[in-house]
């Protein structure tokens, strides 16, 4: 950081981040103000401490409102699934969110911009996936409710910073990190509570070095997790990143329903999870349905058209299905 901020700015700061009130945060954001450097390389941050501070003072005014805190971090699932951001500060996470969805997080080329949690959602083909952005997942930011939501949560994007040299060893940090606190990457088997799945959003492909670096991560990590190269910059790889959040991370697929005779409506999935047979499909359609069910006729992957399958037949992403009793 060019900024060379002292220790009593970063004092400041630190007491920042942990307030737990309006009036503690105004008090921090004050001294961060009296003892940022006042140069070139500080005027963002500078413009940016004072709106904070502007949009402090009017909530003040205005009291309180809004969900109390205890409830204010717990993020209702919506869409196909839950995928959290974790990362290392200033690795993107907050602009991958922008890039992909409706939400406008705070961005900002310093490390800890984001403090609390935010959703938005992502409308990928015709599937929509909650993404929750969160403050970096680093011992000067994480607290309780941060592993809470990552343990709730159903899949971890691991969002790393391509342009940066040291992104390996921001990794194993991050990696260590979070085993320190009991949660854990686990891509096959049977998982945990504290297991998760994982795919890494390799971001920042558009900066210099990048292909490098990528090459390395895969050496190294390709096996433990799904590498997905993007930019939150360009844009570059975000409708594949949406695809293997949908498929690897929430390992769900879509297959349609129609009477027979009729077209699917295709802009209606149903949302089941990888390798369900035709039964369990069933029982997510309809409970009565699934009762009575005989046999269905497949359009799909690994059939012929309106091919007649058993119950216990595999379904895949796109099949279309009609359940006769
Ligand atoms: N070149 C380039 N810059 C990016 C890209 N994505 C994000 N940035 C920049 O990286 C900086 C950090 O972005 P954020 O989205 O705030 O990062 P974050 O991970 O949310 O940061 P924290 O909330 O502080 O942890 C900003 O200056 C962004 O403009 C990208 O794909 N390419
Ligand atoms: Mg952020």
């Amino acid at each position: 950081m060019p900024a060379n901020l002292g220790p009593q700015y970063l004092a400041a700061e630190a007491r920042y981040r942990e307030a737990l009130t309006d009036e503690e945060r105004l008090a921090a954001l004050e001294e961060m103000m009296a003892t940022i450097p006042k140069h070139k390389g500080t005027e963002k941050m500078q413009a940016d401490i004072k709106r904070r501070m502007a949009k402090l003072r009017e909530a003040m005014k205005s009291g309180p409102k809004g969900p109390r805190r205890k409830d204010a971090f717990r993020i209702e699932k919506e869409g196909a699934g839950q995928v959290v951001l974790v990362g290392p500060p200033n690795s993107g996470k907050s602009s991958l969110l922008k890039a992909m969805s409706r939400t406008s997080p705070e961005i900002a080329e310093y490390p800890f911009t984001t403090r609390i949690p935010l959703p938005g959602m992502v409308q990928w083909e015709n599937v929509q996936i909650q993404l929750v952005d969160l403050p970096p997942v680093a011992p000067e930011s994480a607290q309780t409710w941060l592993w809470a939501i990552l343990r709730m949560s159903d899949g971890l994007l691991v969002t790393l910073d391509m342009g940066d040299d040291n992104v390996l060893s921001h990794y194993e940090d991050l990696v260590s990190f979070m085993e320190q606190n009991n949660v854990r990457i686990k891509n096959e088997g049977e998982r945990r509570f504290t297991e998760k799945r994982a795919i890494c959003a390799a971001n920042k492909m558009d900066m210099p070095g990048a292909e490098d670096r990528l090459e390395l991560l895969k050496e190294i990590i390709g096996d433990a997790m799904e590498i997905v190269p993007c930019s939150a910059l360009t844009g570059d790889g975000l409708h594949d990143l949406g695809a293997k959040m949908f498929f690897d991370l929430l390992g769900k697929i879509r297959v349609y329903t129609k009477p027979p005779g009729k077209k699917p409506d295709f802009s209606q999935p149903f949302i089941l999870d990888r390798g369900v047979t035709v039964l369990e499909a069933a029982r997510d359609v309809h409970k009565e349905i699934a009762e009575n069910l005989k046999y269905a006729r497949v359009w799909g992957k690994g059939v012929f058209d309106g091919q007649m399958v058993p119950r216990d037949h595999v379904l895949n992403d796109g099949d279309i299905v009609v359940f006769y009793s």
